[in-house]
Formats: C-alpha cells, structure tokens, sequence
C-alpha cells in the first residue's frame, strides 16, 4: 500500500474544495487522489515520491536513490516502455532460437530448461541511451527529439540468468554467424503512422557471446513484470535497448541483420555526424548524478554531506569532482565504492553553504578509458548519450 505524500494529500483537499465550490457532485470513491501517479502499460506502482511519468515511461528520482545501497531497488528502477508491459506466464513461455546462422533447425527452450543451464549473477547498471537528454535542451538550448529525460533513466542490479553464450553454442551457432537479434513480446511499436514491428536489435556476435545474460532474476527475486518477465537480455555496459525485455525469440543471421533500432533509432545524427549517421550507438557514456531534488533547500552555515554517483560504460569510474561554485572551483569527492566496470561508484563531499541566495552544485567523473565529463555534449538530433556536467539548481536560505 502506498501512503500518498502530504502534498499530494493538500493537493486532492484543495481539489476536493474546488469542485465542492463549483457545485461538482464529490462522490469519495472516485477520486483518485489515494493511487500513485499511472504511467499506461506499467504494472507497478508509481508513487510520485519516487518516479516522474513521462507518456509510456517512468523516470527515477535522484532523492529516492539517497539511501538505497549499490543496488537500486525494484519499486524505484525506472521503467522505459515503447508500449506496455506483457504480462507472460513463465509456464507457457519459451526462447526459439532460429536462423541461418544455425548448425541445424530452431531449437527451443523452456523456463525450466533455461533455469536448469549454469547460472551467473552479475551487479551491473542498465541505462536509457537518452539518459539525461532533457539537458540537451534546458542546459545547451539544442533542439532534440524524445523523452526528455533528466538523469533518472538508471538503476544498478544484480542480474542472474544464463549466459547467452551457452544458450547460442547449444543451439548449434556456427562460426559464419555474425548477429543475433532477440525480440521481444511485447506489442509492435507504432509511432508516427509506422509499424515498427516488434522491438528488437541486433548484437555482434563478439558481445554475445561475451558477457550478455538471459537474466530472469533480478536483486535476487524473479524479474517484475515490468522488467521483462520471464526473461530478458541484460547486456552490461552498453545502452538499455540492446537489453530486450521480455524475449520471445532470437534470430542468428550469418548476415548482418537490421532494424529500426539500429539504422533509424540510436545511432548519432546531426551536423557533427555522417549523413548516414554514426555507428550503432553500444557503450553508454559516463555521467554523474547528486542524489538530491532539483531545487533543493539548504540553510547558510550549516554543514551537509552531498552525496551522488558516477558511471561509465566505457570503463569503471576513478574519479569524481564537485564543485559548489558553478564551476569556478573544483574539489574531489570520496568515493564509497571500489571503482568497477559496468557498476556505479556512490560518492560524497561535505557543503557549508556560506551566502544565501541560488548556487548550482556540479560533478564530474573521469572513467578509465580517461574520458572525463565535458562542459558541453556535441549534440544529436534525437539527444542520446549526453555526457556533460550537469549544472544542479539549489537555493541556500
Ligand atoms: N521488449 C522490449 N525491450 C526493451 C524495451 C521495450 O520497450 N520493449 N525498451 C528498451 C529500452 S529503450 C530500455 S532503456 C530498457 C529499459 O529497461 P527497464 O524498463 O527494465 O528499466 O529496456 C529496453 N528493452
Ligand atoms: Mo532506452
């Protein structure tokens, strides 16, 4: 049961008063004030203390990551929907594998026998390509298409399941094979009058068969159906479509195989890129987010610890600065975490704010690739892969 925050609380007071004012018929058990906010299609409960809806998707709030441990908990781990969670049994369920880049025919498996295969569990992020997006427009002015995002298109988990690899090898996957593509159950795509047809991306066969997983648990309990239950695909490091939710078959081609999803959609266009558009888009960027409400009140004189984390999908986090000045001056920040590749790293620095009035607090992390947040993303039209500093609006009273 969720417990509606005082706000939302005053809020359906307030409204309740109006429409009593305004001659409404009230009648209790149809307002709504008591639910959490619905996102169409999502299953779980989205109380506002924790999530923002946007259309089909659910953004996580920095605030609510504050005290949760590496490991982002399943009621607050953002949910990003092309159209709506499946609810699937895992009895009926199964994987075909199929394609030309097989030894012999399909071959199928069952929950059973996919759950009886030698498992993995592995901690790793999972991460929206448009994470951060809005900020191509409300930081740099760039026009960019899609879910405005801001940073909460993140969670970190502990995924177990089966290697793909195995899944591939005892399917019969022969050496001419060059991708896979799952695809998932959930219902066609349809956006601007085009069938999209189901979601699904292809996968060079080298990261398939390194470290991608068929992961059925998640934090250790069965996936939600939001994450894709029974199965999905959870490729570590790399940007969250190339992990496909609900999984209902995977193609292997010995020709490279396309999709809206990496010739249309994720891939890098705009001036700074080829006419054709970059690559396929694979490792996320590295980005740095405070664990603290846009807006946040502090109070002149009074010491706080900032808390926050970095990640990179290009290779574990080494350092984190912050600065409380806009940028001026730069300090570093203690990291809690070893640094580790595909995981976040949970920082900190003490603030005494001096001067009242609005200040902007700033991290920046440095990957071991040597990538180190720039002050400006080089912007595409559809704003993935933003990597900037983000400049955070607080008040000091
Ligand atoms: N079948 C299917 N898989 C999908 C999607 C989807 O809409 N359908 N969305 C993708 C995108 S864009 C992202 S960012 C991640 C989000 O995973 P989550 O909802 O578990 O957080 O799932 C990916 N896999
Ligand atoms: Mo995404």
């Amino acid at each position: 049961m969720i417990t509606p925050s005082p706000q939302s609380r005053l809020l359906s007071r307030r409204r309740l008063v109006l429409a009593a004012a305004a001659g409404a018929v009230v009648s209790l058990p149809s307002v709504s004030w008591a639910r959490p906010a619905a996102a169409p299609g999502i299953v779980k409960p989205l109380p506002p203390e924790l999530f923002t809806v946007r259309g089909t998707n659910a953004e996580t709030k920095w605030e609510a990551l504050r005290d949760t441990g590496p490991l982002t908990p399943v009621d607050r781990f953002f949910v990003r929907n092309h159209t709506s969670t499946p609810r699937l049994e895992a009895d009926t369920w199964s994987l075909r594998i199929w394609g030309d880049g097989l030894r012999g025919g399909p071959v199928s498996f069952s929950y059973r026998q996919l759950r009886a295969l030698p498992s993995v569990t592995r901690t790793a992020f999972l991460e929206c390509a448009g994470n951060g997006r809005g900020f191509y427009t409300s930081q740099q002015g760039d026009e960019v298409t899609g879910t405005p995002w801001t940073l909460g298109a993140i969670g970190a988990a502990r995924w177990r399941g089966a290697r793909l690899g195995d899944v591939l090898r005892l399917a019969g996957i022969t050496r001419e094979a060059v991708d896979v593509m799952p695809r998932g159950l959930d219902d066609p795509y349809v956006s601007g009058g085009v069938d999209h047809g189901r979601v699904r991306r292809p996968l060079p066969v080298a990261k398939a068969m390194d470290d991608v997983l068929l992961a059925y648990e998640m934090n250790g309990a069965p996936l939600p159906y939001d994450h894709g239950y029974p199965v999905r695909v959870l490729a570590p490091s790399w940007i969250g479509i190339a992990s496909v939710k609900w999984v209902g078959d995977i193609e292997v081609s010995a020709r490279s195989l396309g999709s809206p999803w990496n010739t249309e959609f994720y891939r890098l266009f705009g001036p700074a890129y080829p006419p054709g558009g970059s690559a396929p888009l694979t490792r996320q960027t590295v980005k740095s987010a405070f664990e603290l409400a846009p807006g946040a009140v502090f109070g002149a004189g009074r010491t706080y610890r900032l808390s926050g984390r970095s990640w990179s999908g290009h290779g574990a986090v080494l350092a984190v600065e912050v600065s409380t000045d806009g940028g001026a001056h730069w300090r570093p920040a203690r990291l809690h975490d070893a640094p580790r590749p595909d995981g976040w790293v949970r920082w900190s620095v003490p603030w005494r704010p001096e001067a009242p009035g609005r200040a902007a607090l700033l991290a920046r992390a440095t990957d071991a690739a040597g990538h180190r947040q720039p002050e400006r993303s080089v912007p595409n039209t559809q704003g993935y892969l933003f990597d900037a500093v983000v400049r955070h609006p607080v008040t000091v009273k």
